[in-house]
Parts: structure tokens; sequence; C-alpha cells
């Protein structure tokens, strides 16, 4: 008989309406309530996209299929999916507690996001494993990171070769390839946490796979604190790359994240973009990974190693 293990896929979250920005935001900010005008410059940006962000859509479906594909894989265990988010209901406890009523004794985690750091894989698992250790009888055992998996690494080489495909003979001549994660307070550097040093080894590898000649590494959609966050901001990154490097084109991937949601949509699609024109450059992005086969299957592969290195 099939053994049945839990599934626990955990992602960011987002707003479901607009009612729900601001319990969002604060539970963003651990519970200090934002001011009326950084609601207001969040919801601004929410509008922007088209109201809400497609990431709950979004994780939904990635989720699905990542348990879908890994009950199709082999015939050992059944999986049951539940999802548990950071920021916003399905919490990851309230995932936990589900977990545990429907009687799972074991689990597997992943999280959203390929790179670790203190700030969010840990974090995520972190909450998932203290809470099954307050209800007692679960075991999760977590993924930890998987921007080296070689199907992720080949969905973006394949979407960076075609970006560039793409270009006229000339524009690829003065075409650079950006790749960036979302920032985090430049603390964590002194802290030891390998953050930085992940994003910047995926486009080392990027770049080798790719062939492309032209690669600049920066972070995006940094906190509104007055600490210091890890830079070059992409915006900046473009200007510079711009006025000083001579490049024209520029090819946006935001590695660090895996679907089309605000950070991206917006800052991405509507910031860099508005510096692109402002600067008289060409604004590329191709797409996120989403529910891409081959992305569902780096996850897949990931889960797989996990369990075995946990037996
Ligand atoms: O589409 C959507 O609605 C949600 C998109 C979204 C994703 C996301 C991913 C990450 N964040 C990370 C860290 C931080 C830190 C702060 C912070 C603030 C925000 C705000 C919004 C927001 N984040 Fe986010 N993040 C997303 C959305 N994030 C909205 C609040 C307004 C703003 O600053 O834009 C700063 C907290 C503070 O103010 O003290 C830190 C990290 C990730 C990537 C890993 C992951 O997905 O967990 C790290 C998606």
């Amino acid at each position: 008989m099939k053994k049945t293990m839990g599934l626990l896929v955990m992602a960011y979250g987002t707003p479901n309406n607009e009612d729900e920005i601001e319990a969002y935001y604060t539970h963003i900010r651990h519970g200090r309530k934002p001011s009326e005008e950084l609601i207001e410059d969040l919801r601004s940006r929410y509008q922007a996209i088209g109201g809400i962000s497609p990431l709950a859509e979004t994780t939904r479906k990635q989720a699905a299929a990542l348990c879908a594909r890994l009950n199709e894989v082999q015939d050992e265990v059944e999986y049951k999916l539940y999802i548990g988010l950071k920021h916003i209901a399905p919490f990851v406890e309230d995932a936990v507690e589900a977990m545990h009523k429907d009687g799972i004794t074991e689990a597997v985690s992943i999280v959203l996001a390929p790179h670790f750091s203190t700030f969010s894989i840990k974090s995520y698992n972190g909450r998932a494993k203290e809470k099954a250790a307050e209800l007692g009888g679960l075991t999760i055992t977590s993924v930890e990171s998987w921007y080296k998996e070689s199907k992720f690494i080949q969905y973006w080489t394949e979407k960076i070769t075609e970006a560039f495909d793409d270009m006229p003979e000339e524009e690829r001549k003065t075409a650079c390839l950006i790749v960036s994660n979302h920032s985090l307070p430049e603390k964590i550097v002194e802290m030891g946490d390998p953050y930085a040093d992940q994003l910047q080894e995926t486009a080392d590898i990027l770049q080798k796979e790719t062939g492309v000649e032209h690669m600049a590494v920066g972070w995006q959609s940094a906190g509104q604190t007055p600490e210091p966050w890890l830079g070059p901001d992409v915006q900046d990154l473009t200007r510079e790359l711009y006025n000083e490097k001579g490049f024209r084109s520029f090819v946006y991937t935001p590695v660090g994240f895996v679907a089309e949601h605000l950070e991206v949509l917006f800052d991405n699609d509507y910031e860099c973009r508005v510096v692109c024109e402002e600067l008289g450059a060409n604004y590329r992005r191709p797409a996120m990974p989403n529910d891409d086969p081959l992305f569902i299957d780096a996850m897949v592969d990931i889960i797989h190693k996990t369990l075995s290195s946990a037996k």
C-alpha cells in the first residue's frame, strides 16, 4: 500500500482584494501598522498592475502541478497538498495544523523561492517546524534551497537564449543581461547569510550556460526602511550600464522570483521599463517560470533528492 505524505508548499502570499492590503502590509512589517501614505503607495502599485496580483492564482497552480507531478512520477508515496503562506491566510501554521488534523505524520516542505536566506527560506521552514513541534507527531523534511537544480537552470538558459536570439545582430552587441533578486537588508552579509553569494553563483552559471557576453547582478524591490539594503538597485544599475558602459538593451531576469507578481509586474515591467524609456534603451523580460513543466520538474527533482538524503 502507498504511504501518504504531506506536501507543504509555502509562498509569500498576496492580498486577495483591496480590503486586505492593510492587514497584509502590517503582517509584512511584523505587526507595525504602515502609515496611510505607505498603504496608499502600495495600493497604487496594485492598481497599476490591474488591481490585485496574479500571485495567489499562480501559487495555487504551481502547488497543484507540483503535487500532481510528484504523484505521477513514482508509485510508493501518495502526496497530499497543503499550501501555507507567509503573510496572509492560509498561513504556514494553518497548513501545518491542517496536516496534523488529517493525521499526516510525515511531510516534505518546499518554499517557492530558490535562494536561501535567514529572512526567507529559513523563516518559512522554521515556522512550519515550530508549529509541527508544538502539535507533535509530525515530522517535516525541508528543502533548503534549489537555485542550482539543473532544470531550473535549463528553464532560464532557454529563456535567456531566446531573448538574445530574438535581437537583431546590432542590438545584441550592446545588450546586457541583468540577473536580480529581491534585496534584503545589507546586514545579512555580516551575518554570514549565503543569499548574495547564491545569486552571484546563479548569474555565473547562467552566463556560462548561455554564453551571453555581458552580464550584471543587481537587486530590486528593496523595503522602505532607513537601513541600507543590498545593492546596486536594478534601476540605478541600468543607468550606470547605459551611461558608463554604453549598453543600449537590457534583458531582466529576476531569477529569485518564480512568478509574475507585483515585484516583477511593477518593479521590472513598469519601473525598469520607465528607466529604459527615459534612456532610450530597449527593455526585455523573458517570462517567469509560473507553472512551466520544466520548472515544476526542477522542484520534483530537489524534493526527491532531499528525501533520499534524509533517509
Ligand atoms: O504579488 C504580490 O502581491 C506579492 C509580491 C511579493 C513577493 C515578495 C517576495 C519577497 N519579499 C521579501 C522580503 C521583503 C522584506 C520586506 C518586504 C516588503 C514587501 C512589501 C510588499 C512585498 N514585500 Fe516582499 N514580496 C512581495 C511583496 N519584502 C507588498 C511591502 C511594501 C514594499 O516595501 O514594497 C520589507 C519589510 C519591511 O518593510 O520591514 C524584507 C523576500 C522575497 C522573496 C522570497 C519569498 O518569496 O519569500 C526575501 C513575491
